[in-house]
């Protein structure tokens, strides 16, 4: 009879006591059957080596508690708490919580006494925590974060303006509820249910609105509002972007929105309108109107400063939060729009994102399988002979020496190549940046020239894990088996930027990208205890495309094979996919209180590493597990997705979502990672990716080359969206530094933009590149039109074609068929705006190089505004920064401009949209305008002025300037 576990997939608590039952019965002794003749190491060598078995990464078979028909509901059983000894002051409150009765122990032993302490933290937000009234330093499941390894909010010096407020009672049981103070709308209220606080289970249930808009809890492949009957597992998992599943990165952070009546019906409706009301109300704007919505949204967050494996099960009007141990520290944020809570969350919780590098915007190109520095060198150069601009070149695996970190293959990507690949690559102001995986090989004892260095420098330094009796925990990936860094030793972070500075000087990086952090191990448990003699051993199962496999050709077959270490993550529990809870870290700390942020350390040492590097410069970095927090230091991408249209949408939300957890430096594998893709999933996908912060094609070994340049109907997407991108970089870097100094985000979902509007709560097949970009990608095979919203039409709004320059004649509410044939992305420019625009070059480089333009889009009273970043596109801290600012009406732009940033780039043209009834002479800063300049149509509203460079000599924003055409 299989055990319960406790996360819905993950299964982790039943692993974590089979593992202490059972320490060190390891599965991988070797048999006969274990043997195998295999492709291993370079690939031009064969030798005989240990094949770990399958077996050896399965796990007890377990059903998750929350599908356990038999699994007790400790909701029935346990008595819940009793607050006592009061005392309260204007900046908060404390109390002691006593077990109610009899202790119920369902999941674990109760905790007799609880302490509860709640803040008025500032004018945005309130905290809650409870923690036990004596902590037992043993007893690891209510281990407390330490400050130094997730910071906490700290109370500000007023909370004043707080419009949270928090409530309690005794009756059934202990409760407690947060309430918005100006309009007595209730937030959160546990009231009803008990309070249950176990050793290792952790459980409280917050009531909800009936049809609730909730976004966020990642990670996972979902749509971006949250359906209402499903359980949230967050745990970090080395799979294969499931959907509805835990994945790789951990955020335990929801958005609530919700919508009301405004203006004066707000006090008739005090409660949320559900959407059941909402439809049958009719929008009010629907035939057309554009006299103001009937409606606005109020929005609040809640963090949930946890790390460990939690279960959030959403049923129709609650979320239940159920997790492994830990504290309950929850943070309220009252908006109460949703930039607000985003900025709150971020300034005040987890970090403002990172500053990107220009280079970064630009277009990378990476996939498993690039065999040697001659065809990555082909790679390059044929991206450059089919002028589809490229920036970066990635390497996967490929590259190590036996899948080594911080090696290079001797045969295949041999050190003797560096020079002149980096001498040639550099020289054309192009990037690399390789894989780096989090497993460290270690060397077989018995083998001395199987010696690694690196390992044997951490080991020295103490750096890795180790099992409870203090041997070191080996597992197994990619090299054969491993052993893990343990970010939390003292040595750890140093060894690892020395390994970075030392390897540099071997192969000239630009950023790293961080893989397998989960971390990710192929088999349960210390597998790798007693066996490290037969190393290096083989993993438990094929590559893709390797001896024994059989691949089947597109179109022929779409799946690579069925012996995939995909299918055998998702064939078995997650937990055994990754380091056990058992592993040991520094002062005893289990690995079952920190799995989640393993990836998130890694991307702080790697941030380290980075600096010492480039000192001064800004870190790239891109990492697979990421917890709250990792914005600071990272981008992310989207994980192994699949060649298929599903993923390509499933992109757009998980985008969305990780705006929400400030991770604007956000994208997926283009094309699809697992299987063949096609030229018209391509094509489209090239061209949706193209509006991503992080652009990167991705592919998995074995499946069919997947470069834009593979197909013409592909590389011409791909240049015509790629035009747009780069025509468009200084808006998108402007957005990245608004991003990174206020927690703005980059990519908006319409409903952050358009609060509004409720019919927009759940739309996330179209979205905003910014406030000002609207994007309608086409997400699914051989149609040629797609239909989308032009929001904020009702609130008098208006959107312009970007190919056109035409005003969009579309109406408030109504679903819109918008041309779309293969080769065209729809994409708007918002009226009201103005787009700092740059000439595009083939390099980010080039492009910076290149004449400004700016496209005025006048709302529909003649007015608009925007603003530019300008700096010198890499530094940490700039010392000289450019800012200008952009305010047209009455048929005049002024531009403002403050910094001293030296850019010598002149003014090439300006496009004014919406420009109505003919226009007058232009002038700029008061001189006229040679008509041989100027392109006026009267039907389309474009005023066109190119050939401005001679009037703008010496660069476009060296001093202050207006443009009239009246
Ligand atoms: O177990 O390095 O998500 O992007 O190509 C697979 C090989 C390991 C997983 C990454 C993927 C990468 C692959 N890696």
């Amino acid at each position: 009879m299989a055990r319960t576990s406790f996360l819905q997939a993950s299964s982790l608590l039943s692993s974590f006591l089979a593992l202490t039952n059972a320490q060190a019965s390891n599965s991988a002794t070797p048999t006969k059957a274990g043997w195998s003749t295999t492709l291993n190491g370079t690939p031009t060598s064969f030798r005989s080596v240990f094949t770990i078995p399958a077996s050896a990464d399965v796990g007890a078979d377990l059903i998750p508690n929350i599908q356990d028909p038999q699994a007790v509901n400790a909701q029935d059983l346990c008595p819940g708490y009793t607050a006592s000894q009061l005392q309260q002051n204007d900046r908060g409150l404390s109390a002691v919580l006593t077990l109610a009765g009899k202790a119920c122990n369902v999941y674990g032993n109760d905790i007799e006494a609880l302490n509860l302490k709640v803040e008025y933290q500032s004018n945005d937000r309130l905290s809650i925590n409870i923690r036990p009234a004596n902590l037992d330093a043993s007893n690891s499941s209510q281990w407390i974060i330490p400050e130094s390894l997730i910071p906490r909010p700290a109370a500000e010096s007023s909370a004043a303006d707080l419009d949270l407020a928090f409530a309690w009672g005794n009756e059934p049981s202990f409760w407690f509820s947060v309430t918005r103070k100006s309009s007595g709308d209730v937030l959160f209220t546990t009231e009803g249910s008990h309070l249950v606080y176990e050793n290792q289970f952790v459980e409280f249930v917050n009531s909800l609105p009936e049809d609730y808009n909730l976004y966020g809890l990642g990670e996972r492949i979902h749509g971006l509002k949250l359906n209402n009957n499903f359980t949230a597992t967050i745990y970090a998992a080395d799979v294969g972007d499931p959907i509805d599943r835990n994945l790789y990165g951990s955020h335990p952070f929801y958005l609530e929105t919700r919508y009301f009546e405004a203006g004066g019906h707000s006090n008739k409706t005090k409660r949320a309108l559900k959407a059941s009301e909402l439809h049958q109300r009719s929008f009010g704007y629907e035939k057309g109107s554009s006299s103001g919505s009937p409606y606005k949204s109020v929005s609040h967050g809640v963090y949930y400063r946890n790390l460990h494996g939690m279960d959030v099960v959403l049923q129709p009007t609650s979320l239940t939060w159920r997790s492994l141990g830990g504290e309950i520290d929850l943070f309220f944020f009252a908006g109460e729009t949703q930039p607000e809570v985003t900025k709150q969350y971020q300034t005040s919780a987890i970090g403002l994102p990172a500053m990107q590098s220009y280079w970064t915007f630009g277009f990378h190109q990476c996939r498993w399988g690039y065999r040697n520095w001659t065809e990555l060198r082909e790679i390059v150069e044929t991206m450059r002979t089919f002028n589809i601009p490229m920036e970066t070149i990635w390497l996967d695996i490929d590259y190590m020496d036996q899948y080594r970190d911080f090696t290079l293959d001797p045969v295949t990507f041999s050190p003797s190549g560096v020079a002149d690949f980096f001498g040639w690559l550099h020289g054309n102001n192009q990037h690399f940046v390789p894989i780096v995986d989090g497993a460290i090989y270690i060397p077989n004892p018995q083998n001395a020239s199987d010696a690694y260095d690196t390992y044997n420098r951490g080991n020295e330094s103490g750096v890795f894990l180790k099992n409870p009796d203090g041997s070191q925990y080996i597992g197994a990936v990619w090299p054969g088996y491993t052993v893990f860094p343990d970010w939390l030793s003292s040595n750890g972070v140093s060894w690892w930027v020395k390994e970075m500075v030392e390897w540099y000087k071997e192969v000239p990086f630009s950023g790293f990208w961080v893989d397998m952090t989960e971390v990710s191990s192929f088999c349960v448990g210390s597998c790798g205890t007693g066996n490290v003699t037969l190393n290096p051993v083989h993993p438990p199962f094929s590559l893709p495309g390797e001896v024994g496999n059989i691949v089947f050709d597109y179109p022929e077959g779409f799946n690579i094979t069925n012996v995939t270490e995909a299918a055998s993550a998702s064939a078995g529990d997650l937990a055994v996919h990754a380091v056990s809870p058992n592993a040991t870290h520094a002062n005893g700390v289990q690995e079952y209180d920190v799995h989640n942020v393993w990836g998130h350390q890694i991307i702080n040492a790697t941030y380290q590493g980075l600096l010492s590097v480039f000192p001064g410069k800004r870190p790239f970095i891109i990492g697979r597990s990421t917890f709250a927090g990792s914005g600071k230091w990272a981008g992310h991408w989207g994980g192994d997705n699949a060649s298929k249209w599903a993923y390509m949408f499933f992109s757009i939300p998980q985008a969305l979502s990780f705006s929400l957890f400030g991770i604007p430096m956000f994208g997926v594998d283009t094309c699809g990672f697992n299987g063949n893709t096609d030229a018209e999933l391509c094509a489209r996908w090239m061209q949706l990716s193209a509006f991503f912060p992080f652009y990167r094609n991705h592919n998995v070994l074995s499946a069919i080359p997947q470069e834009p340049y593979r197909w013409e109907s592909v590389a011409s997407a791909s240049r015509s969206a790629m035009h747009i991108r780069y025509t468009l970089l200084p808006y998108m870097y402007t957005l990245f530094h608004q991003a990174h100094t206020t927690g703005s985000t980059v990519m908006r979902a319409l409903a952050w933009e358009f609060p509004n509007e409720p019919q927009l709560a759940a739309v996330d097949t179209q979205f905003l590149l910014g406030p000002n970009i609207l994007v309608t990608p086409v997400l699914e095979p051989q149609v040629d039109t797609v239909n989308g919203v032009f929001p904020g039409i009702v609130d008098g709004g208006s959107w312009y074609d970007w190919y056109t320059g035409e005003r969009v004649n579309a109406e408030a509410g109504v679903n819109t068929t918008i041309s779309a044939p293969l080769g065209h992305i729809p994409v708007f420019v918002r009226g009201g705006s103005v787009l700092p625009t740059q000439e595009p070059g083939y390099t980010t480089t080039e492009s910076r190089s290149n004449p400004w333009g700016l496209i005025v889009a006048l709302s529909d009273v003649g007015e608009a505004s925007g603003s530019l970043y300008v700096d010198d596109g890499e530094s940490l801290e700039p010392s000289e920064t450019l800012d200008i600012s952009f305010a047209a009406m009455k048929s005049q732009l002024k531009v403002e401009v403050t910094g001293g940033y030296k850019d010598n780039n002149t003014l090439g043209n300006v496009t004014i949209l919406g420009v109505k009834g003919g226009c007058g002479q232009v002038q700029l800063n008061g001189a006229t305008i040679d008509a041989s300049k100027i392109d006026y149509n009267e039907t389309s509203t474009v005023l066109k002025l190119s050939g401005l460079d001679d009037l703008t000599k010496g660069g476009a924003w060296q001093v202050a300037w207006t443009l009239s055409w009246a």
